[in-house]
């Protein structure tokens, strides 16, 4: 299948062009770049020290033999995406790109126009593109579980069953997202929404729920092709953060009590999720949606695993309750369902069997390139 991976730069995006290519797709990558753009104004740098990308598909392409196609450019320019898109005839597009930092978005009032801007049009021009040029084309799209904030009630896969007034619908599950980066996805999933009830697209919405470790099988066959791992209070993650803490002696930073609960996923099940959604394609005119986590856990557990796995290998890792620079509940009910990738065939890793070889082995490799000044959050929501 001709798939084009949007983001194909990024953390998720880079992993999963690779995995692709090597399972026999034919892949394109589009990214603005716009992600290192924003370390250099942020002054942060990933910890492992990423490749140009045109170095890096150079370095693909010698070890494998596959040419992945490279398409440098903005997608809220709709020219320069349909002219991409009509050279490169895709069957399936995977949409990665967009700007992903919840603190990023709360910064100020530009902060949260840009992403908004950014995230909501660029979709909007993807969908426009297929609808005008490839109908039949399958959108994936990276959705997050942060979409359905933390209601007191099980959360289902993206619609949930109401009787109201003697009378019953399926509808769309309610959302409660927890910064202007988790509503510019609600708005997206809309849109698509939208866009395959009226116009008749095909899409799957990948609702991804936090996302961690660095090694992935393609990633890993050369140090060129090494994935960036974030660990700043704007573009890091909480357990890619806490690795990384625990690997340089910073106390780990659970912010406030620490009960608040999520989903999480190793980047391994990350590129295997979005392989098993393009095989199994939506039907046309379907808006599908799978939640894509593997397990729960609250930062607080989360702390204490790293810790534990920490000591294993010698490292006295300390665990700090910051003061919670976000709005958001931390004592909570979080129960969501994840059985529609495991049904078409995802066999999960578990953060007891991943945490040393995926984050805190690259955590400790790389540990001389950490700025210990990026290590606090500098952003509040208010
Ligand atoms: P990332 O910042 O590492 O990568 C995103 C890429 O998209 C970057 O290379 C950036 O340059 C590119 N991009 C952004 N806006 C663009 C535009 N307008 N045109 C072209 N390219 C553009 O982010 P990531 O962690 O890989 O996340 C990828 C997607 O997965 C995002 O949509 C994010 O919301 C979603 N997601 C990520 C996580 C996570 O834990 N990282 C969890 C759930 C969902
Ligand atoms: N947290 C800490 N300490 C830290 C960092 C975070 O306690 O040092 C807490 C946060 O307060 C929050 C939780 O950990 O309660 C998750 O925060 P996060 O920064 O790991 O994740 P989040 O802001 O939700 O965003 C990330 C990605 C985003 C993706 C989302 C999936 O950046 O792109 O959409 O995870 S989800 O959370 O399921 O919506």
């Amino acid at each position: 299948m001709r798939v084009l991976v949007i983001g194909g730069d990024g953390y998720c995006g880079w992993a999963t062009a690779l995995h692709l290519a090597n399972r026999g797709h034919e892949v394109g990558i589009m990214d603005s770049l716009v992600r290192r753009h924003w370390d250099m104004q942020l002054q942060s740098d990933t910890l492992t020290p990423i490749a140009p990308i045109q170095q890096r598909l150079t370095r693909w392409k010698d070890l494998t033999g596959q040419k992945i196609a490279l398409y440098i450019g903005d997608i809220c320019d709709y020219s320069f995406l349909t002219k991409s898109l009509l050279e490169f005839k895709p069957d399936a597009i995977v949409h990665f790109g967009e700007q992903r930092s919840a603190p990023f978005s709360m910064i100020d009032r530009e902060h949260a126009v840009l992403t908004q801007n950014n995230n909501v049009i660029g979709n909007l021009n993807i969908l426009y593109a297929i609808k005008d040029h490839f109908p039949d084309c399958h959108l994936v799209k990276l959705g997050t579980m942060g979409e359905y904030g933390t209601p007191n009630i099980d959360i289902e896969e993206g619609y949930i069953t109401i009787e109201h007034n003697g009378r019953k619908d399926t509808l769309p599950y309610p959302k409660q997202p927890g910064s202007f980066y988790h509503l510019s996805k609600v708005h997206d999933t809309h849109n698509i929404h939208f866009a395959c009830r009226v116009w008749g697209l095909r899409a799957t919405d990948l609702n991804q729920g936090v996302v961690y470790g660095v090694l992935t099988e393609e990633t890993g066959m050369d140090e060129l092709l090494i994935n960036r791992l974030d660990y700043d209070g704007v573009f890091g993650t909480a357990l890619n953060r806490f690795c990384i803490q625990a690997a340089v002696g910073h106390p780990l930073t659970v912010y406030g009590s620490g009960g608040q609960t999520r989903a999480f996923l190793d980047i391994r099940d990350t590129v295997r999720c979005v392989e098993i959604a393009i095989n199994n394609p939506a039907d046309s005119g379907e808006f599908r949606v799978f939640n894509q986590f593997t397990e729960m856990f609250s930062v607080g557990d989360l702390a204490k695993k790293v810790q534990e796995a920490g000591s294993a290998i010698g490292l006295k890792v300390e665990v700090s309750h910051i003061e919670n620079p976000r709005i958001e509940k931390e004592e909570h009910y979080f129960n969501a369902k994840n059985t529609k990738l495991i049904d078409l065939g995802l066999e999960p890793h578990y953060l007891s069997d991943s945490l040393l070889d995926s984050l805190l082995n690259f955590a400790t490799k790389y540990k001389h390139r950490v700025d210990m000044n990026e290590i606090l959050p500098k952003v509040k929501w208010k």
